[in-house]
């Protein structure tokens, strides 16, 4: 068993309805969510858009290993019916779902970079994270998610 952090994010459609069917099926097929942030309407972050994004973070205890568990994300992202993938420039979505952490795990490869490489620099990914993972440490950049989370400028 292992435990990963996961980040939600949705800007399209009935977004607490696509919160709620993402988290449903990642409990279905990738195992135990431990915790759920509140849901946070946040502004676009990145790209311009006229959608507002409602984000949230996951702790789940899993039985797979990134890999299978990336695999997993893409299928549930496909089937909710995302089809613009960012090639370059960010779009609007229906789900996206991003492993942030798991375990102490680093990995750097074409497919999958954990820790996700931008989560240091995000309102959107540290608010919701230190609601429920205040105290947990980040691998590579040594500190506390909370201690990310401040050191962020304000919005
Ligand atoms: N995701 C992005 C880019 N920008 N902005 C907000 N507010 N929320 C997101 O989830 C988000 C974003 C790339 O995945
Ligand atoms: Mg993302
Ligand atoms: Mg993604």
């Amino acid at each position: 068993m292992a435990t990963a952090y996961l980040s939600l994010g949705t800007n399209l459609g009935d977004k607490k309805t696509n919160m709620t069917t993402a988290a449903g099926l990642l409990a279905e097929r990738a195992g135990e969510i431990l915790a759920l942030s509140n849901l946070y309407e946040t502004q676009p972050w990145g790209f311009e858009s006229g959608n507002t994004f409602l984000n949230a973070a996951i702790i789940l205890e899993t039985q797979s290993d990134p890999f299978e568990l990336l695999d997993i994300t893409k299928q549930i992202e496909l089937e909710m019916g995302r089809k613009e993938k960012s090639n370059g420039s960010y779009k609007d979505r229906i789900i996206d779902i991003d492993i942030l952490m798991y375990e102490d795990v680093i990995i750097q490869t074409n497919e999958l970079t954990i820790p996700h490489p931008l989560m240091h620099k995000r309102n959107f990914v540290l608010g919701p994270l230190a609601e429920i993972a205040a105290t947990l440490k980040h691998p590579t950049l040594k500190k506390t998610i909370g201690e990310l989370y401040f050191s962020l400028p304000l919005l």
